[in-house]
């Protein structure tokens, strides 16, 4: 396994640009098609409210960003929705909540939404907080398939964002879903105002974790206004393509997600990111609170650079604790 160095990523990320993104497609067309895109689709189960600090987010009960909170929704809410999700051609479901980390009496209606969407067809991806081992454990036995929980910036920039928890808990979380069994999903955000070698040491750190995440959701912030970073600095969207080429490069079998922040790009912008490595985006109209592109509009962008929905390579149901019971 390749492990890299600063100097070795900020090289590749300092190519002309046309060397660059030849190089990302280049590694992109060895692993995977060039021309599909996996769609999932995001619910947030449980909205605002939340004890942390995070700088950018809706959810902190610390910002007052005018949002209402609600409750954990009830199981069968959740599993209507993720009908919807399917008949849009989403092969995977996230459901999120806005919490600091899941409680003992919450994992029944957890086990229960990921039951209830695996038998579905669609992989499943939860992010929840930080997980113990015990609760790592709980949510694989019941068929998770993907945690996501984003490192979200580089070491030295983290505490600037998020005072709550630190860099370490992040990854020790990370440890405990990849010794339960499950596929990581680990990516950031952009845009908060770091610098360009914040960026590269935050894909250093994912590509070098034991094994690389197999899914790496790279957002473009959402400025969301009565937050700490409602006024950041926003990324030059040619700098957010390098970045993206460089999580393709340096992670070349995994998922790059091209997540939040899809709204204010351009048709132009998100080529070059698909042309970049790109092969995974968020569907739907809404991602947890925040807005996304219509299903419509996403359709007409395939359409234009013949891309089509990625499909779903193994049946998720064999896999669900239903059906280990049956045999
Ligand atoms: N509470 C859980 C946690 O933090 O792990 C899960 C939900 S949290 C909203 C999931 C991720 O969404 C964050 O780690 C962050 O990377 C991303 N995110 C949140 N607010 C965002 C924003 N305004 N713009 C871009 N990405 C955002
Ligand atoms: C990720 O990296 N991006 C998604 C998902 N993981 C959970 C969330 C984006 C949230 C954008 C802000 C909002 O909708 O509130
Ligand atoms: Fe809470 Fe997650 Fe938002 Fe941070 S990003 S405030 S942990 S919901």
């Amino acid at each position: 396994m390749t492990r890299w160095t600063r100097e070795a990523a900020q090289e590749i990320y300092d190519l002309p640009f046309n060397d660059l993104i030849f190089r990302a497609q280049t590694v992109h067309r060895e692993h995977f098609n060039p021309n599909e895109i996996q769609k999932s689709q995001l619910l947030s189960i449980k909205t605002g409210g939340c004890p942390e600090d995070c700088g950018y987010c809706n959810q902190s009960a610390k910002h007052s960003t005018g949002l209402s909170a609600s409750k954990l929704l009830e199981v069968q809410m959740v599993l209507a929705e993720a009908e919807q999700a399917k008949k849009n051609g989403s092969t995977r479901y996230c459901m999120g909540a806005a919490w600091r980390n899941p409680k003992e009496r919450d994992m029944p209606k957890l086990v229960a939404m990921i039951e209830g969407v695996k038998a579905m067809g669609m992989e499943t991806c939860m992010t929840l907080g930080m997980l113990s081992p015990v609760q790592a454990k709980e949510l694989a036995d019941a068929g998770l398939d993907y945690y996501n929980h984003n490192v979200d910036t580089s070491e030295r920039y983290y505490n600037d964002v998020i005072t709550t928890r630190t860099y370490a808990d992040r990854l020790e979380t990370l440890d405990n879903v990849r010794h339960a069994g499950m596929k990581i999903c680990s990516g950031g955000i952009l845009g908060m105002g770091e610098e360009t070698g914040d960026r590269i040491d935050m894909l250093v750190t994912l590509a070098n974790l034991p094994e690389p995440p197999e899914s790496v959701p790279i957002n473009m912030l959402i400025p969301i206004e009565g937050t700490p970073l409602a006024d950041a600095d926003p990324i030059e969207p040619l700098d957010f393509v390098r970045c993206i080429a460089l999580a393709r490069i340096m992670m070349p079998s995994s998922h790059v997600r091209l997540s939040a922040g899809r709204s204010d790009m351009s048709e132009e912008t998100q080529a070059l990111c698909f042309l970049a490595g790109a092969n995974s985006v968020f569907s739907g109209e809404t991602l947890l609170t925040a807005g996304n592109p219509e299903e419509s509009a996403d359709a007409v962008l395939f359409r234009k650079l013949g891309l089509k929905g990625e499909e779903l390579r193994y049946d998720p149901a064999q896999f669900s604790r239903v059906d280990a019971a049956a045999e």
